[in-house]
């Protein structure tokens, strides 16, 4: 089973996306292969270099508007984009929009396409990001590698995956549906697999989970 994975954050710092990594061990332990684009490394698919203003992904989104830029990216990737199955990692809002843009795109050439959004960039907006762009499949919420694995089989085989924890959908009425949340257990976490970075260059920064939690000392 090979699907496409997504990573359309820019990172400034010299590291690593680590919840990308542990999606992609993930996904590689469950004999699904992912065919990764990183939006920091797609040199390797040409001269690529994107940031799309706001300005320019509106227009797209609600206007169906595409800029010059917008179409000479869209060509290049989606050419590079053959399965079946999309999956787009959102760390941020600014990924979140970037991620959509092409979304919605990989979605008009190809409507029998399957697009899965996840990540925290989605945090919260799941119920309405599914309302608002139809082109999305599925969001599977928080931390949610298992999930993910789970529903990519279940869709390999045909099957019901109306059962997945953390999944927003919709149901045959076109209804959206958001499972319950299931409980994370750190402990049973994936290390990530950062084959694809070690392939482009050996000296990265590794970053290491080492407990879960909030940031913020909240007293309650
Ligand atoms: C560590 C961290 C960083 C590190 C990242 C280190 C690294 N190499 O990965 C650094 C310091 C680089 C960083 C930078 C930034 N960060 Co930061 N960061 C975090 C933090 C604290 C933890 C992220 C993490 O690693 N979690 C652990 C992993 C295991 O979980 P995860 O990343 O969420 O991944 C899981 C799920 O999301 C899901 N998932 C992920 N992808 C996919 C894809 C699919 C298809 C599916 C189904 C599921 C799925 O499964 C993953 C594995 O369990 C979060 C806060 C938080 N609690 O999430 C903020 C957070 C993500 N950061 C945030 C922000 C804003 C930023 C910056 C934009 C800040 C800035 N202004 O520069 C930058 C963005 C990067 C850039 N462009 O430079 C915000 C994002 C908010 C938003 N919605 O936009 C957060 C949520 C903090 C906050 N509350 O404000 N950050």
């Amino acid at each position: 089973m090979e699907i496409t994975l997504i990573n359309s954050e820019h990172l400034s710092y010299e590291s690593l996306p680590y919840g990308f990594g542990v999606i992609i061990s993930a996904l590689k332990k469950s004999n699904i292969k992912p065919f990764i684009i990183d939006y920091n490394f797609l040199r390797r698919f040409g001269n690529l270099e994107i940031t799309f203003s706001t300005n320019e992904i509106n227009k797209f989104l609600y206007s169906n508007i595409l800029s010059e830029r917008m179409i000479f990216f869209f060509e290049k990737i989606s050419k590079e984009i053959s399965t079946k199955i999309v999956c787009f990692s959102c760390f941020s809002f600014e990924s979140l929009k970037q991620s959509l843009i092409l979304a919605k795109y990989i979605k008009k050439l190809d409507s029998k396409k399957i697009i899965v959004f996840g990540g925290i960039g989605t945090f919260n907006h799941e119920h309405s990001l599914m309302k608002e762009f139809t082109f999305i499949d599925f969001i599977i919420m928080r931390k949610s590698e298992q999930q993910l694995c789970e529903l990519i089989n279940l869709l390999y085989e045909n099957k019901d995956f109306s059962k997945i924890s953390n999944l927003v959908y919709r149901n045959s009425n076109k209804h959206i549906r958001s499972n319950k949340l299931a409980t994370y257990n750190i402990e049973s976490q994936s290390s990530p697999d950062y084959d694809f970075y070690f392939d482009i260059k050996k000296d990265w920064d590794i970053q290491y989970m080492t407990s879960d939690g909030c940031v913020n000392k909240c007293a309650f």
